[in-house]
């Protein structure tokens, strides 16, 4: 995936995190959900990419937005550009809504993407899923017993079961495995929400997490299995249909084994990976969004399987005059294309403007006060070669201007051909 388009997918999740944080709080987690939604679809649809939604917020009668199999990106803006990537996209704009609802830790904004097909289109129903980081990779199988596994995990983190900490949601149905658990003599961390932020954090050493068990979403899953890849920890999941409807969906979708162990590789096959995670609120892994006077700043996790690379980002969002680093250089550079478009080019230190060619066949400037009209007679894709200048009619024999000329000067033309010419030489 070219790296312009890899990085606007970590701006996907740092807008959508920050428009659910901008809701924290207020109870109403289907609004914090939908406007995490809403951003995530305008940027996606900014992107260079023919994108197709393989995981997203339901079915297409259910979702309005970001359904499956929605079609997303610039490369479908008008009609289809075949020049674009094909992109499959997997997101869940804001895992934890009712944590981002309450200001409860660990609510987080997430997309996987990857090269078509890399990403398995999951039913939307429950998985049984074991998750584990590289240490203890090779170590686990969720067809063993979990007394078994936390004990191979415990060897393969060098310590004892009871230094171990596994994350649970706090769920009726994990009676049991939380029993099993506690017997096997490991610590729980019962969650409230959220699998998928847990199960990333078990795959990152500092956290305090090694684990995370037990039945959550399925596509959710495929995230988690995504963020595993470029981790190179582990997640293994059965899908659970707990109800008849779940068999149903399931079997319609043409999953029809329920005992199949579905491994990282099944649920996130692709060989070009993209991971980005956005704190909404502070958590294990990443910090929430902060608001500041003037400014907002993101934590982010943000991975690459390709390029091998695992990014913590922390990014400042300011619409302060004086910027921050980088916005200067942002601002010249945005300065000089538009300059350049017009034939000038300023030469810093100097009061000097070496001319070049222009884009436009009219333009109004207004410089100190006065207007300047350039014109650029005959310019197109092919008439692109400046063939004669004349600055208020009188014609220039070489390609540069002073400061005080241009700002003198009210008519700028350009005479453009298809050739390259000999003028100014
Ligand atoms: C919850 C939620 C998870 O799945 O577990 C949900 O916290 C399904 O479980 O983060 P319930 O229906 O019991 O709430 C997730 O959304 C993703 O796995």
């Amino acid at each position: 995936m070219e790296s312009s388009l890899e990085i606007g997918f970590l701006r996907v999740t740092e807008k959508a995190a920050i428009a659910a944080a901008r809701t924290m709080g207020y109870g109403k987690r289907k609004f914090s959900d939908q406007v995490a939604v809403e951003s995530m679809r305008e940027e996606l649809g900014k992107m260079r990419m023919r994108g197709t939604v393989v995981i997203g917020e339901g079915e297409r009668d259910k979702a309005p937005m970001l359904y499956v199999g929605e079609k997303i990106g610039r490369g479908y803006t008008n009609g289809e550009d075949v020049s674009m990537p094909e992109i499959d996209i997997a997101v869940d704009p804001l895992e934890g809504t009712n944590l981002c609802a309450v200001g409860a830790p660990n609510a987080i904004a997430v997309l996987a993407a990857s090269e078509k097909s890399g990403l398995l289109h999951a039913p939307d129903i429950y998985m049984d899923k074991i998750v584990v980081g590289p240490t203890a990779a090779e170590h686990v199988n969720l067809d063993s017993s979990v007394h078994e596994n936390l004990h191979q995990m415990a060897e393969a983190y060098k310590r004892d079961v009871d230094e171990l900490t596994v994350v649970v949601l706090d769920r009726e149905r994990h009676h049991d495995l939380i029993s099993q658990i506690r017997d096997a003599g490991a610590r729980i961390k019962l969650i409230s929400d959220g699998d998928l932020s847990a199960g990333i954090a078990a795959a990152v050493r500092g956290t305090g997490v090694h684990c995370s068990m037990g039945i959550g979403g399925a596509p959710e899953g495929v995230l988690t299995a995504a963020a595993m890849r470029c981790l190179r920890g582990r997640m293994q999941g059965r899908l659970r249909p707990l109800e008849k409807w779940q068999e149903d969906r399931m079997k319609s979708m043409g999953f029809d084994d329920a005992t199949k162990v579905y491994d990282t590789d099944d649920l996130a096959a692709g060989n070009d990976i993209i991971f980005s995670a956005t704190g909404v609120t502070d958590g294990d892994l990443l910090r929430g969004v902060r608001f500041f006077g003037g400014g907002i700043r993101v934590s982010s996790l943000f991975m690459s399987l390709k390029t091998g690379t695992i990014r913590f980002v922390d990014t400042i969002y300011t619409d302060l005059p004086s910027g921050v680093p980088g916005n200067d250089d942002g601002g010249t550079m945005g300065a000089w294309y538009v300059l350049a478009t017009l034939g000038l080019y300023p030469v810093a230190g100097s009061d000097l403007w070496i001319i070049g060619a222009p884009r436009f066949p009219k333009a109004r400037i207004v410089v100190g006060g006065r207007e300047l009209l350039i014109e650029a007679d005959g310019v197109g894709n092919s008439a692109q070669y400046v063939q004669a200048v004349e600055l208020d009619g009188v014609p220039l024999d070489v390609p540069q201007l002073t400061h005080a000329q241009l700002t003198g000067a009210s008519h700028l033309r350009f005479v453009m051909g298809d050739e390259p010419s000999r003028w100014g030489r």
